[in-house]
């Protein structure tokens, strides 16, 4: 079967949602255990509502090289104690495959990370586009408590998700609520490559 070109439209009303999708990812609280540096905090959270923290619209690709997977993420407003919002992060499974953001709405940060340690927290913003390298384990951050986090991403079809890392022991920066403005921080849970041998 012949594969078309085709167009869609990224409606931005009161939401922002794309015209057409095939995939709707829902990320609640309970999928984020562990993530969350005040642990008491979230299990208090999760027995009131296992609230929802982010959601994924992707058009279906070919998982392939050559391919380009791509579709928007929208990320709510909210706090787990000091901590907020904020998607898993993954690296790729391939680790040399890139990818772009562009942010449509809202405000907050992409936090960064190599296996080898180095980190880089960028700034996400309504018409600001991001490039995350290869190798570059990414999460973003949604610091706005009132508007969500929309932003459009593009990458790799071969690419694929590591979750694994990431959930061991976090990113070595947190973004924290401190006197009402984020701050980035060191996380205390993690590890130098050295530390983890
Ligand atoms: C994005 C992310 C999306 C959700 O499509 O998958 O923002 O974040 P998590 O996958 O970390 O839950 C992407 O980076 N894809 O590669
Ligand atoms: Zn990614």
């Amino acid at each position: 079967m012949i594969d078309l070109p085709y167009t869609f439209d990224v409606l931005q009303d009161e939401k922002v949602i794309l015209s057409e999708y095939d995939n709707h990812i829902i990320r609640h609280l309970s999928a984020m255990k562990g993530q969350f540096i005040d642990q008491d905090n979230y299990e208090d959270m999760l027995s009131v509502e296992d609230t929802i923290l982010y959601e994924v619209y992707e058009l279906k690709r070919p998982e392939v090289a050559g391919e380009l997977l791509h579709g928007l993420s929208v990320l709510h407003p909210g706090k787990v104690g000091d901590e907020y919002f904020m998607t898993k992060g993954h690296f790729h499974t391939v680790l040399d495959t890139a990818e772009v953001y562009y942010c449509l709405r809202g405000s907050g940060y992409m936090v960064m990370e190599t296996l080898e340690g180095d980190w880089a927290v960028e700034p996400l913003r309504p018409q600001s586009v991001l490039y995350v390298p290869p190798r570059w384990a990414h999460r973003s951050v949604n610091t706005s408590l009132t508007e969500d986090l929309v932003t459009f991403f593009v990458y790799p079809g071969d690419a694929g998700h590591d979750y694994g890392s990431i959930e061991l022991q976090g990113f070595r920066k947190l973004v924290l609520s401190r006197g009402g403005k984020p701050q980035i921080v060191d996380n205390p849970r993690w590890l130098t490559p050295e530390e983890r041998r």
